[in-house]
């Protein structure tokens, strides 16, 4: 298949295939599935899919972990009605996985990819031990992440046509998965989901949100109200954080609950202003392709390291500037600094596992402004960001932030103070965007409704 690419040169062994799922955590529309499956057809043997439940990922709390496994429960009994046994192996990840290829003898195995530090790491400690083919599928970009480009994109600017160039042999509508035709000997020992919670016994001072469900179905409801009844204002709407322009997909697509290729197959098809299609998809395909790219190509894209030079340059320069506020992690968790509109945007974060996309760059920002070196600022804004976010510890994140604080696939601005010529955004810069005392009020409100 297109999106796929073998690891290692070894030829197949005669037993079953295997699909370790990570990313993409969800039937329909999944490259990677649909890879694993067409290898156990052809060789007309069973096929099974594998989810390797670390105890610990990135600062996970119980609010991620609890959006996942409920997600997960739904994927494995639809996995299941497919005649594809889910399992669930708890624990580190290589060993536990690896244990499971050589108890059921597998005959090769199929694998997502993910340009993420740790998931690399996970993938080389297998890659390293076994002696079947591994075939790894790119089922997250709709243009597979090494094929848009062979080497890390300076922005938007330079990979965009690259992308588009590739699109139209990527961007169709993914066919179904199969009813598996060669039954696995055997079944899948049962899942006890709240059992496996405790397992994981995540970080509970982070509950789950209550106005998002999780799960495949979930997704696609979500998906089908946004082209609904945002799509069409989303240009001219999404930097409004009272207007609610944005389409709430970032969780399902961060843990893969949703496919995008079949999220951009459908906004295209829709029947909403062009300009509004074109806003959407550049967002979802061009700058969540460019984070992937990133992540891929930059090994230190979550450190001052993997800012670019002028970037480095200019913060460097002007380290010593004196800081009109400083604030430490906990007022700053605590949103307890003089900006309301700062303390507002981390309450939403806090309440909702969500904050809104304008309102990131600003948030985000303000730390750089407010703390006493850019590398503490990058600390802070990740560690908040990863521990209340849905959508957090995702290639989209590390970018992110690296944008807001070190000029990642920006140019340099006008110099001030601290910044050097990292883009600089104000509080009366957003007073003039929307109104910033409404989306206070807001963020009040739902202090009440969690309390
Ligand atoms: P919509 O506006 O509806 O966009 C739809 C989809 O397009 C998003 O789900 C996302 O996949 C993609 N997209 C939109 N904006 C961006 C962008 N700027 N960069 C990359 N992809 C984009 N996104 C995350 O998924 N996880 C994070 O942890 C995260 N952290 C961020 C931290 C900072 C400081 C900043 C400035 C941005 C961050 N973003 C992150 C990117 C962006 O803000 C979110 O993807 C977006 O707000 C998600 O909400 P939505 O799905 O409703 O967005
Ligand atoms: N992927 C796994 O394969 N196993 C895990 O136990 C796991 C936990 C986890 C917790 C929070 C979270 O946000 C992501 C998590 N993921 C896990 C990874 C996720 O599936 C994505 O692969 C990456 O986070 C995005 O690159």
């Amino acid at each position: 298949m297109k999106n796929s690419r073998s690891l290692n040169n070894v030829t197949f062994k005669a037993g079953p295939i295997i699909y370790w799922l990570s990313r993409e955590q969800r039937v329909r529309d999944n490259w990677a599935l649909l890879q694993a499956q067409e290898y156990a057809l052809d060789r007309q043997v069973p096929l099974a899919v594998a989810f390797t439940l670390a105890p610990h990922f990135l600062g996970a709390t119980l609010r991620q972990y609890d959006f996942m496994l409920r997600g997960l429960a739904q994927t494995a009994a639809s996995l299941v009605q497919h005649n594809i046994p889910f399992f669930l192996l708890k624990g580190d990840p290589g060993t536990t996985l690896l244990a499971f290829l050589a108890e059921v003898e597998a005959g090769a195995l199929v694998t997502d990819f993910d340009p993420l530090r740790l998931k690399r790491q996970w993938k080389n400690q297998v890659l390293a031990r076994v002696q079947i083919p591994v075939v790894e599928v790119d089922a997250h970009n709709i243009v597979p992440c090494w094929l848009a480009s062979g080497k890390q994109e300076f922005g938007a600017y330079t990979l965009r046509p690259k992308i588009h160039r590739l699109l139209p042999d990527f961007l169709d509508e993914p066919p179904p998965l199969e009813k598996h035709p060669f039954p696995w000997p055997g079944t899948a020992p049962a899942i006890d989901w709240s059992q496996t919670l405790a397992w994981v016994a995540p970080d509970p001072r982070v509950p789950p949100v209550s106005w998002l469900q999780p799960g495949e179905d979930a997704a696609r409801k979500m998906l089908q109200a946004f082209i609904r009844d945002g799509l069409s204002r989303y240009a001219d709407d999404r930097n409004d954080p009272n207007l609610q322009g944005q389409s709430n997909l970032s969780p399902y697509l961060h843990f893969g609950q949703l496919g995008a290729q079949r999220v951009a197959w459908e906004v295209q098809g829709a029947n909403a202003p062009a300009a509004a299609k074109q806003a959407f998809l550049e967002e979802l395909i061009v700058r969540r392709e460019l984070s992937d790219n990133f992540c891929y190509y930059n090994p230190d894209y979550d450190s001052f390291a993997g800012f670019p030079e002028w970037a480095r340059k200019t913060l460097d320069q002007h380290r010593p500037d004196p800081r009109e506020y400083l604030y430490s992690l906990a007022e700053f968790e605590k949103a307890r600094t003089h900006d309301a509109l700062w303390n507002a945007a981390q309450q939403e974060m806090v309440r909702r596992g969500k904050m809104h996309g304008y309102l990131r760059m600003y948030w985000a920002k303000k730390i750089l402004e407010w703390t006493a070196s850019p590398e503490e600022a990058l600390k802070i804004a990740l560690y908040l960001n990863d521990r209340y976010e849905l959508d957090g510890r995702d290639p989209n994140g590390y970018v992110g932030v690296a944008w807001s604080l070190g000029g990642v696939h920006d140019r340099a601005w006008g110099e001030r103070p601290v910044f050097g010529k990292i883009r600089y955004m104000s509080l009366s810069g957003c007073k003039r965007k929307f109104k910033v005392d409404q989306y206070i009020a807001w963020v009040e409100g739902l202090g009440q409704q969690e309390s």
